[in-house]
């Protein structure tokens, strides 16, 4: 039999989401519209909305990054599409609602961007990130990803160890920690010193990892994602992945690295430290204080779900917290 896909369909460029994904992209959005059952069937004629069109706009509009795609990770359910990760994201930079932080953070100039990487190396150094882009090992990966609010989805990120990056400044053997820092620029980021007062937000956001975690091969420096440059609402133009942890663990837009041999403060860690600890790997036993643990809802199919220990990811990083 022939598909015959009119065009009016759903028209997500291909090149911006792999088949499954514009799938998946236009059961949600019919979902959204209340039309499960007639869209499935595939009888409704769909177009794409105002915010839609100006996204893939944006989207189309970023410098595209090739990376070979590593097959050791493989994940078990179908991308989420670019559009709907796209425009759910955590950056409380920009915004406290997910919805609008990509058009909140529209106005944020990513490049020219330096990164700093001292404290406790051998070798101190300032990275340009075009010349990292250039220089380190660029793959694909797609992981799963868990917010700690019990979202998830599943994304293919393009960036290269942070163990190649630790390598080239040789941390020095008494460094235990790295401490990471986002940029502090209250004219494009408002809400870092609109909410001080009233939220008592210590900006700029950082977080850390031990040196363990970070030479661990799945934390990922991620300077892409859907073939392209991060977007400003991913984290532009470096942020971390780790995806054995929740995701407030991998910071975004970070300036700075740091080898530190006492554990550093952190941004949710400090403002909430009852909620968030500094470890903070996925764990489906372990409930937030507020809420279950066990379940999360996939933002992509909106199917729930079992929680994965360590995000699925154990044979990879459980031999780090053995006693
Ligand atoms: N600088 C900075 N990094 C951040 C955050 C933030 O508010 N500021 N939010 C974190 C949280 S809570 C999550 S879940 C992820 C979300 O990443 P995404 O928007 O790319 O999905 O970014 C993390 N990194
Ligand atoms: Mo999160």
């Amino acid at each position: 039999m022939v598909m015959i896909r009119s065009k009016r369909d759903w028209e997500l460029p291909e090149r911006l989401a792999t088949p499954e994904a514009v799938y998946w992209n236009r059961r949600t959005f019919l979902k959204a519209l209340g039309y499960g059952a007639l869209g499935a069937a595939g009888l409704l004629p769909m177009e794409i909305g105002a915010q839609d069109e100006r996204m893939v706009k944006e989207l189309e509009a970023l410098p595209r990054l090739a990376a070979k795609r590593n097959e050791a990770f493989k994940v078990e359910r179908p991308l989420t599409a670019e559009l709907v990760a796209g425009r759910y994201n955590n950056f409380y930079e920009f915004s406290r609602y997910k919805d609008d932080v990509w058009e909140h953070a529209r106005d944020f100039k990513p490049l020219p961007w330096r990164i700093e990487v001292g404290g406790m190396v051998q070798k101190q150094k300032t990275y340009d990130v075009d010349d990292l882009i250039k220089r380190m090992p660029l793959e694909e990966r797609v992981y799963r990803f868990r917010c700690v609010e019990a979202w998830s989805m599943v994304v293919p990120w393009i960036g290269f160890p942070m163990k190649a990056l630790l390598d080239d400044v040789q941390p020095l053997g008494s460094a235990k920690f790295v401490k990471l820092t986002t940029f502090m620029n209250p004219k494009v980021a408002p809400r870092q010193t609109e909410s001080r007062g009233l939220y008592g937000e210590p900006w700029p956001y950082t977080e850390g990892l031990t040196v363990a975690e970070a030479n661990n091969e799945l934390t990922l420096l991620t300077v892409g994602i859907f073939g392209h440059v991060l977007p400003n609402q991913h984290g532009a133009p470096l942020r971390i992945v780790a995806p054995w942890k929740y995701g407030f663990k991998c910071i975004k837009s970070i300036v700075k690295l740091e080898l530190t041999t006492e554990q550093p403060a952190t941004f949710w860690n400090t403002l909430v430290p009852s909620e968030y600890g500094f470890e903070s790997n996925v764990n489906p036993a372990l409930p937030h204080p507020r809420w279950s643990q066990a379940f999360e809802r996939d933002i992509g199919t909106r199917n729930r779900k079992p929680t994965l220990p360590y995000n699925g990811y154990g044979e990879y990083v459980a031999g780090l917290y053995k006693a």
